[in-house]
């Protein structure tokens, strides 16, 4: 057996063994408490038949050239040499570049990539792409919280500051009474924190609150979105509905005097416009309990009693990301800061409004008192860009305008795109549009270690080492410890790092010395590395050299400590400590927003009517969430992920009842379709899951067949079926965690799913 050696995820500290047979021992960090049973997907991850051994290319792409075709995704693949590949990619980039200039490349790019912060690869093609061909169209918010990113800076501070420098789990074991936690704490969420977490802390920390007393409630139409550490109370709600819940709470407080009138005077601006919507004075509806009972599938009574004891306790209103990515999503956050400032408690210790807890391992925690190293991008020569997920409509409508968060765009022209660590093709709505789409470009390039459903509709796929294949240091914006991630195998095949790819393309283009800066990986990480630890030395704190860090396997770093944050200081003096909102408090009513003249955002929290809503051909909600087997896509093949399939498709929840009206049981292949498309999953039933829903979490890998004329995703990816339209005209943001379906039993004969396997290269370049 050789040496073990220090790694990192998104999921986790861990070190790591390799085994005889080619598969790796996976120990999770010394430290961590609670460790995140995902780390298991990268025993047999390494030596997969899924991984990208060569570079491969499009027959078409090779035959014909650039342009657009309904082949991608159809198309057989050609393995080409490196040095080939090179060349061609280069005069491709160059030709693009002089015909149509960078505003017609795409580099959005968007995804999770790996832990690690040189090798970090959606930041190297964006450096890439900056320093050879001067910018590229880019792409603002992210697919998590693209809602919350655009609505959060009019009405409370912005995203880093609400989720990330606010109330913590220390606070909340300590001081909080009462958790309303609308779209629910699930672990399975919060096991996850971009760049690296080497503590789990809030199934424990739930467990700890819980058993001080701390009452949490469970708002959501998952049971599972919460662990039985915190013993919380489910209120089952119809999905999508929360804003009217919110509101009728507020109703309760406002009309049995329980609000907290002198914090809404000292804190806020726009009660009374806000007021005289939510008591109907403005509109004639009151949004009463009785009004919202109905709505949300909640009796009156219980929204009454819940208000009236939120007003007594010390109350945390915490909102999961999963809330705002749906129609209208940016209301339900709106809403939840208005209550949490009628109730009075922000400011306080482990009270007041948290948007994200839960939702990600880097919430609820302080952030490093060190900035971590971090690869400069470069500048970006194009103004143009567009919210993260308007790709489709992007591709299908270059040159019409649009709206964005009080601006009017214009979609780009887009020739090239350039992908690398990232699935659109997991994390994007209606993926046959999205697959129509993508034949308008002229090529399209993905960058990965396996070879994903993105890389199966590109031209050109390059194959990426993992992160177990090359050296780099692991660190979150919110954890203690700078971990080394040693290299532990050669790469693949012919993998390379995307460092040497695209250091190897720019070299071909002539501008090699832009992107490189003369300096090999391991000179990058030194040089990124150093920034840091002259910071730690400045604090007069340990800082060893990288050998020694290397050596050691990990460095603490030291933390901000917990001071209450943001919103204590704003408590404290509001004219001296204002909030990062254009009056300096919270909006209750924002002029700004209301300037936009939207009628699906309006200027105050509002409970509007959907698009998309229950009918005749697709009367269940679909939920759509995160999968609790690995992070989104990645390593949907590993051994974790794999056994949390049955008979190797993704598991479709449904209430009882509604699999008893389908002729449904436990085991058996459904499809479930709606008007954008089908996918086959395999049924599970479950009380867990409000009567009216069927749960298909994300992730597994769109592998679509022809059925009779009509494209099938056999593996169960739900986003064959989902929707693909805004939030709203301020936020863009991506709506994929709710549509409306319907599920039947598959009578038809069960394809295999084949997607697991990368497709055989047909034959060499002559
Ligand atoms: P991942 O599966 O993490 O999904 O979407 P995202 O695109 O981030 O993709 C990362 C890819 O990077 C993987 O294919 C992995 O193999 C590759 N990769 C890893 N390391 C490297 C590397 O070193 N080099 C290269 N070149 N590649 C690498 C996630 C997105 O999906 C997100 S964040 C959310 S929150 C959304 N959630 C939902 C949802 O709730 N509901 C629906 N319906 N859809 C969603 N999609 C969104």
């Amino acid at each position: 057996m050789t040496e073990s050696l220090t790694h990192s995820s998104h999921w986790g500290a861990f070190s790591v063994t390799p085994e005889a047979d080619g598969r790796l021992e996976i120990t999770p960090h010394k430290g961590d408490p609670d460790p995140s049973p995902i780390l298991q997907n990268l025993t047999d991850a390494l030596r997969h038949p899924a991984r990208v051994a060569r570079p491969m290319v499009r027959r078409g792409w090779l035959t014909d050239g650039p342009g657009p075709t309904t082949r991608r995704g159809h198309d057989e693949f050609v393995a080409v040499p490196w040095d080939d590949v090179i060349d061609r990619l280069a005069a491709e980039l160059k030709r693009v570049e002089s015909e149509f200039g960078a505003e017609a490349v795409f580099g959005g790019s968007y995804g999770w990539s790996s832990a690690g912060r040189f090798h970090h690869a959606q930041s190297q093609v964006h450096r890439f792409l900056n320093k050879t061909i001067g910018g590229y169209v880019k792409s603002v918010g992210t697919y998590s919280s693209a809602a919350a990113h655009a609505m959060l800076p009019h009405i409370f501070g912005s995203v880093m500051d609400v989720a990330r420098h606010n109330v913590t789990w220390d606070q909340i074991v300590e001081h909080t009474e009462l958790v309303l936690a609308f779209g629910g704490l699930a672990v399975k969420n919060s096991a996850i924190a971009q760049g690296g977490i080497s503590q789990h802390i809030e199934r424990l920390s739930m467990g700890a609150a819980a058993k001080r007393g701390a009452r949490f409630v469970l708002i959501s139409p998952l049971r599972s979105d919460m662990p039985p550490d915190a013993n919380a109370e489910w209120l089952p709600i119809q999905p999508g509905t929360d804003t009217a819940l919110l509101l009728a709470m507020m109703y309760v407080l406002d009309s049995e005097g329980l609000a907290d009138m002198d914090f809404v005077d000292r804190y806020t601006v726009g009660f009374d416009t806000f007021a005289a919507y939510m008591r109907g004075t403005s509109d004639g509806q009151p949004k009463d309990p009785h009004w919202a009972a109905p709505i949300t599938g909640i009796p009156a009574d219980t929204i009454a009693q819940l208000a009236r004891d939120a007003a007594r306790a010390r109350t945390l209103v915490t909102n999961s990301h999963s809330l705002q990515r749906s129609e209208h999503g940016e209301q339900p956050l709106w809403a939840s800061a208005v209550l949490a400032a009628m109730l009075g408690d922000i400011g306080l210790p482990g009270g007041g409004y948290h948007y994200s807890l839960g939702s990600l391992g880097h919430t609820g925690r302080a952030p490093a008192a060190v900035p971590l190293p971090t690869l400069p991008q470069g500048d970006n020569g194009v103004a143009n860009y567009i919210p993260v997920a308007r790709i489709t409509d992007m591709l299908e409508n270059p040159g019409v305008e649009y709206d964005y968060n009080g601006n009017r765009l214009t979609y780009p022209d887009i020739k090239l795109m350039y992908w690398a660590g990232g699935n659109p093709f997991h994390h994007h709505q209606d993926l046959e549009r999205l697959a129509r789409a993508l034949g308008k470009l002229d090529t399209f390039v993905v960058h990965d270690f396996a070879f994903t459903s993105a890389a199966r509709h590109a031209d050109i796929v390059l194959p990426a080492t993992m992160s177990l294949e090359r050296e780099d240091l692991g660190a979150g914006g919110t954890d203690s410890l700078i971990v080394a991630m040693r290299k532990l195998a050669e790469p693949y095949g012919e993998a390379r790092d995307d460092y040497s790819i695209f250091a190897g393309i720019a070299e071909r283009m002539g501008r090699g010395e832009n992107f490189t800066e003369g300096r090999t990986a391991e000179q990058w990480l030194e040089h990124l590395y150093e920034r840091t630890r002259e910071a730690l030395i400045a604090r007069g704190d340990p800082a060893p050299t990288l050998a020694e860090l290397r050596e050691a396997g990990d460095l603490a770093i030291p933390m901000v400590p917990d001071d209450g944050a943001l919103m204590a200081r704003f408590r404290e003096d509001p004219e001296a400590n204002p909030l990062a909102t254009p009056s300096g408090k919270i909006e209750i009513y924002s002029e700004t927003v209301a300037a936009m003249g939207y009628d699906d955002c309006p200027g105050h929290p509002t409970w509007l009517e959907r698009f998309e809503a229950p009918r005749g051909d697709a009367p269940l909600w679909l939920i759509a969430n995160q999968p609790a087997t690995r992070l989104h896509s990645q390593l949907d093949y590993g051994a974790h992920s794999r056994a949390g399939k049955r008979d190797g498709r993704e598991v479709a929840r449904l209430h009882p009842e509604d699999a008893a009206a389908r002729g449904i049981s436990v085991d058996d292949v459904v499809v479930v379709t709606s008007p954008r498309g089908a996918c086959l999953a395999t049924a599970d039933i479950s009380e867990d899951v409000l009567k009216g829903c069927v749960n298909l979490a994300t992730g597994a890998w769109y592998d679509p067949v022809d059925i009779g004329g009509q494209i099938v995703c056999v593996h169960g990816n739900p986003n064959a079926v989902t929707l693909d339209r805004g939030t709203s005209r301020l936020g863009q943001g991506c709506t994929g965690q709710l549509s409306c379906v319907e599920v039947a039993r598959w009578t038809g004969q069960v394809p295999s799913v084949r997607v697991h396997r990368a497709p055989d290269a047909v034959s060499d370049v002559a």
